[in-house]
């Protein structure tokens, strides 16, 4: 089954996505999603340029050989950029192997191992009270877990907060960075607060998760995690930046509280030690960001043998492809954990025409063969692909902040 052509088409349907399309001589199409949110022409180049042409004439079965060869064949290791490209070849191809064999992916990966996969829903406000109606909207979907986020009293942008207030989730400016404000001692004070607003007002029946994007060093980290365990959150997400993954040892000693970390990793590599040392409760990694389904079965496996829980990163900014990619792969995993699932907006479902489903707080890949994605490359040519720059952070007194 040679694989006879492969083109990458930016579009933005609501917003930016990259989009791999891989055709085979008996005209099986697959698609894979290659989308880094504000670097995206990076990736579209690495597979335009570097990868497409390797992979015109290779027989598209062989998905375990493509990987090794793209992987181990670059010299260069790992990165967003490189295990992006390699992600959206592997899902493409995995794609066309479930339409070859008229299976759903989640088949050919072992079959189910559960009958819905538990995703959480974003709430946020500019006010408590905002997040509570917020919050409110949500249950009357039915989600069953609930991340929450509200705008830090004291600070004028913060990360995460929705729509109301004229606020934006997540700024994403065309010519250069917005800039959000931060102050630690201000949230630290406030996040417990929040925590226990919705805990008082909607009881314990719905898992609460938190974001903490980054923003901590590990000991305020390890202080938040005790101030949030009375009100007993499913986790807490990205306390630190992780790529000190030893700190986790020390917000460990503090707090029991669950940590979840993963969603800027990309590859088993940068979470080894976090899984092994068991300094984590769930991991992150996208399909799309960490090599694929080949790659993110590995990183699933590690956990497992560590008692580590899956949790993938399902933004908005990762495409319906990856969506879909990973409810297959959720479905399938002996210890999945929970789903991220924020939605996408905007005339997306013009160009992605998606067959998974939301019920009652689960979600399920569906029974079409492959992913259960169609991607209409005319539809998306008519929104074409429009610049944006994610935020920087800034302290108060001007300082640059993990964002
Ligand atoms: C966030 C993301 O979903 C999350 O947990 O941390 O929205 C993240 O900010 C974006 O994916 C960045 O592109
Ligand atoms: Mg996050």
């Amino acid at each position: 089954m040679k694989i006879t052509d492969a083109r990458v088409v930016v579009s933005s349907p609501g917003r930016n996505y990259v989009t791999l399309v891989i055709e085979t001589e008996d005209g099986v199409t697959g698609v894979g999603d290659a989308t880094l949110n504000g670097r995206e022409l990076s990736v579209a180049s690495y597979l335009r340029d570097h990868l497409c042409p390797l992979l015109i004439g290779r027989d598209a079965r062989r998905i375990e050989d493509t990987w090794q060869y793209l992987y181990k064949g670059a010299y260069w290791r790992r990165g967003p950029v490189t295990m992006t490209a390699i992600a959206a070849v592997d899902v493409a191809l995995w794609d066309i192997k479930g339409k070859a064999a008229g299976m759903p992916v989640y088949q050919l990966l072992g079959g189910a191992a559960r009958d819905g996969v538990m995703v959480y829903g974003h709430a946020s406000g500019s006010s408590l009270d905002d997040l509570s109606q917020d919050f409110q909207r949500h249950l009357d979907l039915g989600y069953k877990a609930i991340r929450v986020q509200a705008a830090v009293p004291g600070l004028d942008k913060t990360y995460g907060i929705a729509g109301a207030g004229g606020r934006v989730y997540e700024p994403a400016n065309a010519n250069r960075p917005q800039e959000d404000s931060w102050e630690t001692s201000l949230y630290l004070d406030f996040a417990p607060e929040m925590l226990r607003h919705i805990r008082d007002e909607f009881g314990y029946g719905t898992h609460v998760l938190h974001d903490v994007h980054h923003r901590l060093s590990p000991i305020e980290a390890g202080r938040l995690g005790a101030a949030l365990e009375p009100y007993r959150p499913f986790w807490m997400e990205d306390p630190t930046p992780a790529e000190d993954q030893s700190a986790f040892r020390l917000i460990r000693q503090h707090t029991t509280t669950p940590v979840a970390v993963g969603e800027v990793f990309n590859s088993v590599w940068d979470c080894q030690q976090l899984i092994t040392e068991r300094l984590i409760d769930y991991i992150r990694t996208s399909v799309s960001h960490t090599g694929g389904i080949t790659h993110l079965r590995r990183v699933f496996s590690l956990a497992d043998l560590y008692g580590v829980r899956s949790g993938s990163h399902g933004a908005g900014d990762l495409s319906p492809v990856a969506m879909a990619a990973a409810l297959h792969v959720d479905l399938s995993i002996p210890n999945f954990g929970i789903q991220e699932y924020m939605g996408h907006t905007g005339p997306f479902e013009e160009v992605f025409r998606t067959g998974y489903t939301f019920s009652d707080g689960y979600m399920h890949p569906g029974e079409a063969p492959g992913l259960g994605v169609e991607f209409d490359e005319e539809a998306a040519s008519r929104h074409p692909y429009d610049p944006r720059y994610l935020p920087v952070n800034r302290r108060l007194d001007g300082t640059v902040h993990d964002w």
